[in-house]
């Protein structure tokens, strides 16, 4: 199996190589966010609409899910904010013009970048069977079309409703009631790539699949451990908080294969003094391999466990389930085991245990470095069990943080975006709405992958995201995606996934976070919407566009699902569609009542800020778990283990990126310039592999099923990277990740610990 680069964009195959900074931020970051911005929205719209972000009477960024802190700055974005931000109010435009001139062939040989770079998709498009190219076509016919391929599916578990995190509450709402009331629970979405991994171990473990800590707890914290992150570029305004946790004399501790530039030092844009010189945020970085972090938690146990007074007793007591099987567990870690699978040495791990001992409250926070292995839950678990052994769950600067990605998919999944959805609130829609939910389990991204791909599945339903891209095995996703009979992607931008069709495709365009949302009232009048969304710490708030819509023919999100569900169930349907989609308070009403947490919805929702949801672990210390207990876990350890010569790929993300959105060919702080076809490799293992530094290579992923994934042409780069690890972008390596391999438990691809061999390209 091979895939060829995409054409669309000569320079990408040229990349240049600097050396990697130390610091992140700071003034290139402005200047670097200005240009970007510019380039898309011109300068007066580039001033009004950074000015909104995160503001109380603003919209939410579209970036991450980092929450916003009680005093803003005028300006609280940050450099990878404003490029979200100017990618979606970007003064391009995709029009019919543009799609006749452009058959779907084409666009299929074209770049991620190229399509992106486009523009806003300005009317809903058809792909009619045996068609070249997509033309216009009405609403009504659009809703029609994917009518008439539900009704002739034997079962409505032959669609399935993708989502990605970016939805606000009400559209998630609204569409889970949709494919539920249709009669299906097959909704994927991207969290099952993400962080499902942490919500399948919290939520055995602590009894919520969320995080139990607040911004101020991280201000209120002596040790912050971050595993698996580079906030850098994927969560700045974390920066700012870890620097103000500093001051407040907190120790960091960075667990990472890489030496991330943000983590080491940050440049604070909002400060003068931060600017010039910026604070140092790393006390101790621990360079760890690939998969090696379930081995490193696993012996600091056991080391709490030996050292007298360490062990929060009254709270194992009080508190928790499993402790004697855990303990037996811990005791039995083994030092050269450990230094094995983590490449750390002896002294490195007694430093950092110093530093857990010194603490008296303990953060961990991590993101995809932890969720996308084998054996993440478990690595999970094991950072549970670190923190109940100190009493560090449930009490003000100490818990457990997974930072998480898209600005609403942890409410998304709050909403019911989920394929197995937990029986009470299953109970609560129907006591609500008065049909019967499916029970049974539906399928996440790769269920619902290999059902398209064994004809299983015929309909496909995408609200938002990229999933051909976002997905594994990118040939194997894109043959499946080719059988399915419809193919429908709410998209604001265009993207790959519109390029992969089914027999019949639909591209419906949809308003931005940025955009104004008006809606006809009950009496013909205009008013205008808001939706809301629940950022990483469980806080929900408003968000409100200000701008004119990229297009009069665009739908909202809510809308769009309003009139589906009309037009597929018919009169026979117990929801008010008409009059969800004329006011979404009338959603909130009913969100409020299905559904913990979100009472008097509408009414604390209008506060500037928010609300915070309850979070029992958090709150009470109380944690509903099966046991009534915050349980201890005892898995054996894991961790990778390379035959010879092959070296272990992680897939991350550029600083120009944002998943499979490229905004530009650099990655400003790794050194990397005009290419994204780079693989990091270590100069030790590159020469023991006999590569040079600027060869070209051919990246081969090997699995146990024998077939061989190839990802061509990639320029190696000399890195100090842990050993025996590689790096390269998402999603061109996608290609590499085999379907079949993912985490246990959680079902999320590993698409951080690929096995892969380097082979000299052909043409090099
Ligand atoms: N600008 C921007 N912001 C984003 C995104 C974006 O693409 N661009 N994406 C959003 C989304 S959806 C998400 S989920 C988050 C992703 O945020 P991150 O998780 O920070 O994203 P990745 O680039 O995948 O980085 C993974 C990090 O984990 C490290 N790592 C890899 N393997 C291991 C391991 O085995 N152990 C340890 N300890 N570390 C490891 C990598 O070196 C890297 O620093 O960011 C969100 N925010
Ligand atoms: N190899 C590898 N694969 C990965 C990952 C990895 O680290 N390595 N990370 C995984 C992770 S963490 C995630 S979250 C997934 C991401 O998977 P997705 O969420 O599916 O992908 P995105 O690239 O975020 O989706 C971008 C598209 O969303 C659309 N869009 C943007 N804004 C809006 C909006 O307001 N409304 C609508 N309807 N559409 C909008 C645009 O068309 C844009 O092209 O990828 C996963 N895949
Ligand atoms: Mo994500």
């Amino acid at each position: 199996m091979a895939s060829k680069p995409p054409k669309g964009d000569p320079v990408q195959d040229a990349p240049q190589v600097a050396e990697p900074k130390h610091a992140a931020a700071g003034l290139p970051a402005l200047k670097h966010t200005l240009r970007i911005a510019q380039q898309q929205m011109g300068v007066r719209r580039t001033a009004l609409t950074l000015l909104r972000v995160n503001q109380k009477d603003g919209f939410d960024c579209p970036g991450c899910a980092w929450p916003e802190p009680d005093h803003r700055h005028t300006a609280e974005f940050c450099e990878n904010g404003a490029k979200a931000v100017a990618e979606e109010a970007t003064l391009r435009r995709v029009t019919p013009e543009f799609f006749a001139a452009h058959p779907v062939t084409d666009l299929a040989g074209r770049s991620g970048y190229w399509l992106g770079q486009q523009g806003r998709l300005t009317h809903p498009v058809y792909l009619p069977e045996g068609g070249d190219r997509y033309e216009p076509v009405s609403w009504e016919r659009a809703f029609d079309i994917i009518a008439e391929e539900i009704t002739a599916l034997s079962s409505p578990d032959e669609a399935v409703f993708y989502t990605s995190g970016r939805t606000s509450n009400e559209a998630a709402f609204l569409y889970q009631l949709f494919a539920r009331e249709l009669g299906t629970n097959n909704l994927p979405d991207c969290s099952n790539m993400c962080h499902e991994s942490s919500g399948s171990a919290l939520s055995e473990t602590i009894g919520i699949g969320k995080g139990s800590v607040l911004l101020e707890d991280l201000y209120k914290a002596d040790l912050i451990i971050v595993a698996g992150q580079n906030p850098g570029t994927n969560h700045p305004r974390m920066l700012s908080a870890l620097e103000k946790a500093k001051a407040n004399g907190a120790t960091i501790i960075s667990v990472n294969p890489l030496p991330e530039a943000g983590l080491e030092r940050f440049k604070n844009p909002q400060t003068p003094q931060g600017m010039l010189k910026g604070a140092a945020l790393t006390d101790l970085f621990l360079q760890i391999r690939i998969g090696g972090d379930q081995a490193l938690f696993r012996l600091l146990n056991k080391l709490i466990l030996q050292t007298d007074g360490a062990v929060d007793e009254e709270f194992v007591r009080e508190h928790t389930h499993g402790f004697e099987e855990f303990a037996a567990a811990a005791r039995a870690a083994d030092w050269d085991e450990t230094l094995t699978a983590t490449g750390l040495t002896r002294e490195e791990i007694e430093q950092a245990l110093r530093m857990v001992l010194a603490s008296r409250r303990t953060i961990v926070c991590w993101a995809m470095g932890l969720t996308q292995h084998k054996h993440s839950v478990p690595t999970i678990r094991e950072v549970v069990n670190f923190l109940l052994l100190r009493g560090d769950i449930g009490r003000p600067g100490a818990g457990v943080c997974p930072v998480r990605g898209h600005s609403n998919v942890q409410g998304d999944r709050t909403m019911g975006i989920f394929e197995r959805p937990a029986p009470a609130f299953l109970d609560a829609l129907e006591k609500e709405f008065g049909f019967a939910p499916p029970r049974e389990h539906g399928y996440d991204v790769v269920r619902a992958i290999r059902a398209l791909r064994d004809g299983e599945a015929k309909v496909f339903f995408a609200m938002g995201g990229n999933f051909v891209s976002a997905s594994p095995d990118t040939e194997v996703t894109e043959a499946a995606m080719r059988r399915a009979r419809l193919t429908v992607h709410v998209s604001t931008k265009l993207n790959r996934s519109h390029t992969v069709t089914g027999a019949r495709a639909l591209i419906l365009p949809t308003l931005g976070r940025t955009e104004r949302d008006l809606q006809v009232g009950p009496n013909g009048e205009s008013t205008e919407q808001f939706v809301t969304v629940e950022d990483s710490m469980g806080m929900v708030h408003a968000s409100r566009g200000r701008l004119a819509p990229a297009s009069p023919h665009l739908l909202s999100e809510p809308a769009i699902v309003c009139r589906l569900a009309r037009r597929v169930l018919g009169t026979g349907s117990k929801v008010p569609w008409e009059q969800f989609e004329k006011d979404y308070a009338t959603v909130r009403d009913r969100i409020a009542r299905v559904i913990p947490g979100f009472e008097d919805f509408n009414a604390r929702v209008a506060r500037p800020g928010g609300f915070t949801l309850p979070h029992a672990p958090r709150d009470e210390r109380r944690f509903p778990t099966a046991t009534g207990k915050a349980n201890f876990t005892a898995a054996p350890v894991e961790y990778p283990k390379l035959p010879e010569g092959r070296l272990l790929l992680q897939t991350l993300r550029s600083h120009d990126q944002y998943n499979t959105t490229i905004y530009g060919l650099d990655d400003r702080y790794r050194g990397i310039r005009n290419g994204r076809r780079v693989v990091l490799v270590h100069p030790e293992d590159a020469r023991s592999l006999n590569i040079a530094d600027g060869s070209y290579v051919d990246l081969v992923s090997e699995w146990k099923d024998g077939v061989e994934r190839r990802a061509p042409g990639f320029r190696v780069v000399h890195y100090p990277t842990a050993r025996g690890c590689a790096a390269a972008y998402y999603p061109e390596t996608n290609v590499l990740v085999p379907l079949d391999a993912t985490a246990d438990t959680s079902n999320t691809p590993a698409s951080k610990s690929v096995v892969v061999r380097l082979e000299q390209s052909a043409a090099d």
